[in-house]
């Protein structure tokens, strides 16, 4: 057992606490804690101006931006989803009384696979919801066209994708471009973190006006209610923590950068692991670094997994079991092993190593070490001094 403090898959980045104290006065003198106050609308309009997108609207985190991002297009019906993501994305769609149609990933991205897309949709299709899982861009271009074919809505969980770009024919363009609607993740556990947060981006003003009355009860003014909304209101508090976070976000993301990068020498040659792609023309912000652990491995996935705990190192198979094998899904005909072989051999192989901006370059290599070692070991991976 290692004596060393446990790493886990990641540590949430905070900025100094004084920098963020003035702010916290400033809540304490107004008594404005929510409801659209100022930080709220700062924060909005600093988001746009980093992300690159025109209309934002803040939520207390990302599942409930789902949900009324759906809400918001009137979404019914079949929607068409990816079973490899964080469950969220499918509960999103059941909260709605949507059912969700899984179809298979692509084996070099994991994101949906727009080949398959075609042969799923039936009359009450009424969108497709992919995920950019890890924060690789999806096949959007392939995925609006079908979008369009069929008159189809498309919202991306954007939830891991956070400041990532794209480069197109006319320049680099963020991510959250695409699409209807994207949702972000403001999670502890993202790349950029208000404790709790998330975002939907939009394309106008007025599909935000109608996602900014349905994160608050359906109010229009103080006596008229248009729709049967919720609360998923971002607060102050969030809010300003999240404009003092985008002022360390760069420097946090090209720290990862470099632990990315590490990894990847360390780990070029070690049979049976697999790296995803790099993909071209994509500013990534390597906002969790997957490895699969193939055949090859001698240790398996799973001990591999085990080996890590023992030594303290607390991976995550992200994303194990596939969302179509939890009980409320695996009813779905969609959810029949047989059509989903890609997704269920990366759940069986996936494990997320330790990534995040304090992470030091000798726990980065005592990680790959052990997996290296657990590589060719036939039981524990080697113990490590601590
Ligand atoms: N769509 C996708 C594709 C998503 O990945 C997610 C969330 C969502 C939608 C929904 O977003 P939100 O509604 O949450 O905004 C975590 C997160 O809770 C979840 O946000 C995230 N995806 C998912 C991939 O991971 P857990 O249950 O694995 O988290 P937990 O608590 O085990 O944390 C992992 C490690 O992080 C801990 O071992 C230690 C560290 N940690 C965590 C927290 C919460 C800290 O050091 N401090 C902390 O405060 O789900």
């Amino acid at each position: 057992m290692s004596r060393t403090a446990p790493l886990y898959v990641t540590r949430p980045e905070l900025p100094p606490l004084d920098d963020f104290l003035p702010y916290l006065r400033q809540i304490w003198d107004s008594r404005v804690l929510t409801n659209g106050g100022p930080f709220h609308a700062q924060f909005e309009q600093a988001l746009c101006e980093h992300l690159g997108v025109r209309h934002i609207s803040l939520f207390t985190n990302a599942t409930l931006a789902l949900v009324t991002a759906l809400q918001s297009l009137r979404i019914g019906g079949e929607v068409i989803t990816t079973p490899y993501s964080f469950v969220a994305t499918a509960h999103s769609l059941m909260w709605n009384g949507i059912t969700p149609v899984f179809v298979d990933i692509d084996p070099v991205t994991l994101n949906l696979d727009p080949a398959k897309v075609e042969a799923a949709i039936t009359p009450r299709t009424t969108a497709i919801m992919p995920v950019h899982c890890y924060a690789t861009p999806c096949d959007v271009e392939a995925i609006q066209r079908i979008a369009d074919d069929y008159d189809l809505k498309v919202i991306y969980d954007a939830a891991h994708a956070f400041g990532v770009k794209r480069q197109a024919a006319d320049g680099w363009h963020s991510v959250l471009q695409n699409g209807d609607l994207s949702v972000l993740s403001f999670h502890a556990t993202k790349v950029f973190n208000t404790f709790e947060g998330g975002a939907i981006v939009c394309r106008d003003a007025k599909t935000k006006a109608r996602i900014d009355q349905l994160k608050n009860f359906g109010f229009v003014d103080e006596v008229t209610v248009v729709a049967p909304g919720i609360n998923g209101k971002m607060s102050e508090f969030n809010a300003a923590l999240g404009l003092v976070q985008l002022k360390h976000i760069d420097e946090a993301i090209a720290r990862r950068g470099a632990i990315e990068s590490r990894y990847r020498e360390l780990l070029r040659d070690v049979p049976g692991v697999r790296m995803l792609e790099r993909p071209a023309g994509v500013t990534p912000n390597h906002s969790y670094f997957p490895i699969l652990v193939g055949p090859g491995f001698a240790l398996g996935r799973d001990g591999l997994y085990h080996g890590l705990r023992e030594q303290g190192v607390m991976a995550r198979r992200y994303f194990y079991p596939l969302i179509s094998d939890f009980p409320m899904y695996r009813g779905l005909p969609s959810a029949d092993a047989a059509r989903l072989p890609v997704a269920r051999a990366a759940a069986e192989q996936v494990l997320c190593l330790p990534i995040y901006p304090a992470l030091a370059n000798e726990d980065v290599e005592r990680i790959a070490a052990i997996v290296a070692a657990g590589a060719v070991a036939s039981s524990s991976p080697m113990p490590l001094a601590a």
